[in-house]
């Protein structure tokens, strides 16, 4: 069974384990596996200017390993799509305190073509509707757009693809709904009961759920 667990500025010290799993299986996927070679570091974790106390992880998790995970960031602060590709936005900029930035989403290999990859597209939906965020925006290469339609997202180009590290890339929103949940739900057949997500705020209390 896979969990997915929030982790925010306010219960990141009761994660510290997981949080270093994480960034090392970034390094390992974006460096390694993607070639993205930018964020080589010597210490081989992928860390950079957005992991900071303002990021929130939505990490998928069977035992105590990590299976998969994303990333999301206020759009009201300085983030990956205003700094760094600018340049693929050719129309207004969505930011506001109901939009955030979704970056770094990934699987371990051996949970591929599988239900992780649907689990988190409906953590990404239900925690986003549970938080009042209403948009997201991201910065993906263009095979995205099919597997959205497919999982019944909402996404819209905010500009022309431009071609980055080789493979045509574009800069895009994505609505939150309701039907968005309910549709990859279906695709991942996720019952209710798998959308548990576990949200520790205390040690001593446990978790908090987000019930679907
Ligand atoms: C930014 C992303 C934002 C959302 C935040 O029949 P296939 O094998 O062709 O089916 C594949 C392809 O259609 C497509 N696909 C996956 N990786 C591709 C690539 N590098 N180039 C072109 N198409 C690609 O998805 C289908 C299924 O992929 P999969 O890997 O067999 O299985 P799964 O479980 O759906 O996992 C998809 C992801 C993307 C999560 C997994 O491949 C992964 O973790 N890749 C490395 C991390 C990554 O590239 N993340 C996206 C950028 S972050």
């Amino acid at each position: 069974m896979t969990d997915i667990h929030v982790i925010t500025r306010e219960n990141r010290a009761y994660y510290s384990d997981l949080i270093e799993q994480h960034h090392r299986a970034r390094h390992d996927i974006f460096v390694g596996e993607r070639g993205w070679n930018d964020l080589r570091r010597d210490d081989c974790r992928d860390v950079d200017d957005y992991d900071d106390e303002h990021a929130i992880y939505l990490l998928a998790v069977d035992g105590s390993k990590l299976v998969g995970g994303q990333r999301l960031y206020p759009t009201l602060r300085p983030h990956m799509l205003s700094e760094v590709f600018p340049h693929l936005v050719h129309r207004a900029l969505p930011t506001g305190p109901q939009i955030y930035e979704w970056t770094r989403y990934f699987v371990v290999k051996e949970r591929r073509y599988g239900r992780t990859d649907c689990r988190l597209l409906a953590a990404v939906q239900q925690f986003c509707l549970n938080e009042d965020i209403v948009q997201l925006t991201a910065v993906v290469e263009m095979w995205w757009l099919p597997r959205w339609q497919q999982a019944g997202f909402k996404s819209r180009p905010l500009g022309l693809p431009q071609v980055i590290e080789g493979q045509p890339t574009l800069a895009v929103s994505i609505d939150i709904s309701d039907a968005s949940l309910a549709a990859v739900r279906r695709q991942g057949g996720l019952r209710r009961d798998d959308l548990v997500t576990h949200h520790l705020s205390q040690p001593t209390t446990g978790v908090r759920s987000y019930a679907a």
